[in-house]
């Protein structure tokens, strides 16, 4: 321990405090794929952070642009106030996203830009005097954040008990199939039909109470889920035949995750709005965004008397010009090094097969795959809880990664090489050997 004498007043989040801190797990530098302990291990950064620093760590270009940007402009208000880099920035974000969505709403975070999108959406149908479509439907296992919209969207029980009556929203079902879908590679072949479900669900609600769908591409915490082949493109014609909004939560999937900008690009299905964050500034300096198609920011716009204030939305920090500072550093990173492709590339192909090549390993009851995301699962013959357990070893044998349940996502900095791949799969070798 080093300048402080107790670790009792950071009231850590999402953590068992009391287990960290009798054995606290501190990491004091980083460096492109490896994070560097307070006994001077190196530890392979298998998660790039919380799913977010994509172009690795350490960059020196971000540091520059930001200590350039706080000795130039360090803060100014974004009510009322502009600054050039929040619409440079702008600009350059929206080259990135599907066409059409190309206005884009500033937060702090993914929660926040997951609020911004649900409040975007009411508003969206309030103008166009559709004011009664004010629920909203989320999914099973999904996962939006920590705000009290969020988690009522989101389908995680752990966050949403005891947090009081929510939001209004509606759940369709994940699509998480092990039994018919283990060890696929890339997107799973069956269960299209889970998409059906929010047909069902219009019908049975009604379509003019419904305010917007949010569902992550490829859900994240909830388990990296991927979406069955045809399943997204059929959640969007559902949605506009029933002249319901589709917002896709890319706060993972986006900047590269999937091995193209964002998952609707990857998968060829427009929604009406995006929501992102983490990967948008390397995770850096924290920054959230929502993009939104035109129709939706114009309706607002057009909503309002001349000179009122169009979105009664916004925070303090949005826009916030070191935060755009790091994010046009990091835009220049992903585009000089063809970061955001690179998934889909040969190193994306690496990452199928050595992850697929621990199938029948003891102890393995799937690999899933896409870009470069990646979830093992693994399962004890007692049916106990073996996630947490593999995550602390794996940190022993140097390689820091998230257990959810008993699936073990990876989502490395889209820097890694083969040789950090092979790690990866070794470590899971001796994990099933000395395991199961
Ligand atoms: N949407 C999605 C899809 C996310 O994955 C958020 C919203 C919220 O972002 P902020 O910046 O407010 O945290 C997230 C965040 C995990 C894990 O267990 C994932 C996230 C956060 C913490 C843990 O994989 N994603």
């Amino acid at each position: 321990m080093k300048n402080y004498k107790s670790m009792d007043h950071f009231w850590m989040p999402f953590t068992a405090n009391r287990a960290f801190k009798s054995a606290p797990r501190i990491i004091e530098r980083a460096e492109g794929m490896w994070l560097f302990n307070d006994e001077g291990r190196k530890i392979l950064d298998a998660t790039a952070g919380l799913w977010c620093v994509n172009a690795g760590h350490g960059r020196k270009e971000i540091a520059e642009a930001v200590a350039t940007q706080i000795n130039t402009l360090d803060y100014t208000s974004p009510f009322n106030l502009g600054h050039d880099i929040g619409f440079e920035f702008a600009e350059r974000l929206v080259q990135h996203t599907p066409d059409g969505l190309d206005h884009v709403f500033f937060t702090c975070s993914g929660s926040e830009a997951v609020e911004s999108a649900l409040k975007i959406a009411l508003a969206y149908q309030n103008v166009r005097g559709k004011g009664s479509k004010f629920h909203f439907v989320g999914r099973d296992k999904g996962y939006h954040g920590v705000n009290f919209g969020g988690i009522s969207v989101g389908g995680l029980t752990t966050n949403r008990k005891g947090f009081g009556p929510l939001l209004a929203a509606h759940h369709i079902p994940h699509t998480l199939d092990v039994e018919r879908n283990a060890f696929s590679k890339g997107l799973p072949e069956y269960g299209i039909e889970r998409a059906d479900e929010l047909e069902k669900l219009l019908q049975f609600h009604g379509s003019d109470s419904i305010a917007a769908v949010i569902v992550e591409p490829v859900s994240g915490a909830g388990g990296v889920i991927l979406p069955p082949v045809g399943y997204l493109k059929r959640l969007r014609e559902i949605c506009t035949r029933h002249d319901v909004l589709l917002i896709f939560d890319e706060v993972i999937t986006g900047w590269g995750r999937l091995g193209d900008s964002f998952g609707s690009i990857k998968f060829d299905v427009k929604p009406d709005m995006i929501v992102s964050a983490k990967g948008i500034t390397n995770g850096v300096i924290p920054l959230g965004a929502v993009f939104t198609n035109t129709e939706i920011h114009d309706t607002i716009m057009n909503g309002a008397p001349d000179g009122q204030v169009e979105l009664f939305h916004g925070y303090t920090y949005s826009a916030h010009p070191v935060a755009c500072a790091a994010g046009l550093a990091v835009l220049d990173i992903y585009e000089s090094e063809g970061l955001l492709k690179r998934g889909s590339g040969e190193i994306g192909t690496y990452w199928e097969e050595s992850l697929h090549s621990l199938k029948g390993l003891p102890g393995i009851v799937d690999v899933r795959n896409c870009g470069l995301v990646g979830a093992v699962q693994f399962a004890a013959a007692d049916g106990s809880l073996v996630g947490p357990t593999i995550m602390r070893r794996c940190y022993d044998l140097g390689m820091s990664l998230r257990a959810i349940g008993d699936t073990i996502a990876l989502s490395p900095p889209l820097i890694i090489e083969k040789e950090h791949i092979d790690q990866i799969v070794e470590t899971f070798t001796t994990i099933s050997s000395e395991m199961f």
